[in-house]
């Protein structure tokens, strides 16, 4: 017997198999699917192509087009990086289910039989190849240690490319399929059929239905519950990385949901003040931040800081791996740093951490994200200082940017006029 018997479609004997049931899935991802891609690019201009700030930097032509990353509403990227990574966690049996709905046709001999069949496969192998590799590198990503030797920003943007290519021709090519599919046989009806009435699809040209169907063990009613419910199953162990609470607990996907004391100061931490390489002398008392960019360089103590007028706004911290928490902030705001140091007209600000190696040390942000009513050097969490994880003695809070950005430990503040 060789390898390609064992998938040979013979093999594959359910009679749900078919035109039918793999449209009614197509349909999903395909409503589905758009959403987490367009959430996913909009993810690389959150982090500032403009800046150079975006990973991977050097995409040639295949740059999305830039625009400024908006401040309001506060939860935009909360919203769209949330339902990338929400939807993209859910619909992970739903592709599962897909995929085992088409396997016999993904093996199928010979593999090529025309130049026309031999892009249709290509196409498929971009798609299926592509939704698996992004799948996988996502949900390592997500995970405390990413385990690949290459950067997850790289591999998932040029695998997203890869997707789309393939999702697109497949698109193309079956939507008229599926749309005849779906017309011929409605849902409701099929929904009523038991295990004990449930038939092979009648004439079947799709080449998905099985050759030799075994009885019924379960109805297309059945199968399409049990992915509906494992898709439901992951919502519930999803969401409470988002709503908190007591749905928190059973965010097991998302190993960011565990507990950090009972304090004010409990909620998620990225990266640990001891991970990341910070000391306790760095951070008490001889610490103070360093105003660049006016005419002379401003140094003020933690103590000078908090004499200042607070200001007390809700930001979200909203990762993008996906979780996100709302806290209540205070500290100085930034555009009154800027007045401090005595700018006028501010371009750019960059931020710059204690922490002295990683990729998250440093960052600038546009003259909207810095001069924000609600932009903070924050220094206060829910009426307390920080916590030394959450970022003490100083840290950046800005309406809307990806969590990478709300530098913690914060050293210096540069700002820049235009063209400077
Ligand atoms: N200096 C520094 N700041 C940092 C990070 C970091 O690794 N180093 N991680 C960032 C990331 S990825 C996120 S999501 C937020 C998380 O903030 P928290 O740990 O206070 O929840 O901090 C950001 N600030
Ligand atoms: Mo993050």
């Amino acid at each position: 017997m060789t390898h390609a018997s064992i998938l040979s479609p013979s093999r594959f004997r359910s009679p749900i198999r078919g035109v039918w049931f793999t449209s009614v899935l197509g349909a999903v991802l395909l409503a589905a699917l758009p959403i987490v891609t367009v959430t996913g690019f909009v993810s690389w201009v959150a982090y500032g192509p403009q800046f150079g700030q975006a990973m991977p930097g050097d995409v040639g032509w295949l740059r999305i087009p830039a625009f400024e990353w908006p401040t309001d509403p506060t939860w935009f990227y909360r919203l769209t990086q949330g339902v990338h990574v929400g939807l993209g966690l859910v619909i992970v049996p739903i592709v599962l289910a897909k995929l085992w709905s088409v396997v016999p046709k993904l093996f199928e001999t010979p593999p090529v039989r025309s130049v026309a069949h031999a892009l249709e496969r290509l196409s498929l192998l971009a798609l299926v190849g592509g939704i698996l590799f992004e799948i996988i590198t996502g949900i390592l990503n997500i995970q405390y240690d990413y385990i690949f030797g290459f950067s997850f920003y790289t591999a998932h943007y040029w695998g997203a490319w890869v997707f789309l290519g393939g999702f697109v021709s497949h698109v193309t090519l079956k939507l008229p399929t599926m749309v005849t599919a779906l017309r011929t046989r409605p849902f409701l009806e099929l929904m009523r059929i038991g295990v004990r009435d449930t038939v092979p699809d009648a004439d079947d040209e799709s080449g998905l239905a099985s050759t030799d169907p075994a009885p019924a063990t379960v109805s297309r009613r059945g199968a399409l519950a049990l992915v509906g419910g494992s898709a439901l199953f992951v919502t519930v162990l999803t969401v409470g990385q988002t709503t908190g609470g007591f749905l928190r607990s059973a965010a097991i996907l998302l190993p960011r949901g565990r507990s950090y004391g009972d304090g004010p100061n409990d909620f998620q931490v990225n990266r640990t003040a001891k991970a990341a390489g910070i000391t306790g002398d760095q951070t008490g008392d001889g610490w103070t931040l360093t105003v660049l960019g006016g005419t002379a360089d401003i140094v003020l103590t933690r103590t000078q800081l908090e004499r200042m007028n607070m200001h007390t706004v809700d930001l979200p911290i909203s990762c993008v791996e996906g979780w996100s928490t709302v806290q209540t902030w205070s500290g100085v705001r930034l555009r009154d740093l800027a007045t401090l140091a005595g700018i006028d007209y501010v371009d750019t600000g960059e931020v710059r951490s204690l922490e002295v190696s990683g990729s998250f040390n440093r960052v600038t942000f546009g003259r909207s994200q810095m001069m924000h009513p609600d932009s903070l050097l924050a220094l206060r969490v829910n009426g307390v200082d920080l916590s030394l994880d959450h970022g003490y003695p100083a840290r950046i809070m800005i309406p809307a940017i990806p969590g990478v950005h709300a530098t913690k430990w914060v050293r210096s503040i540069e700002f820049a006029g235009p063209q400077s």
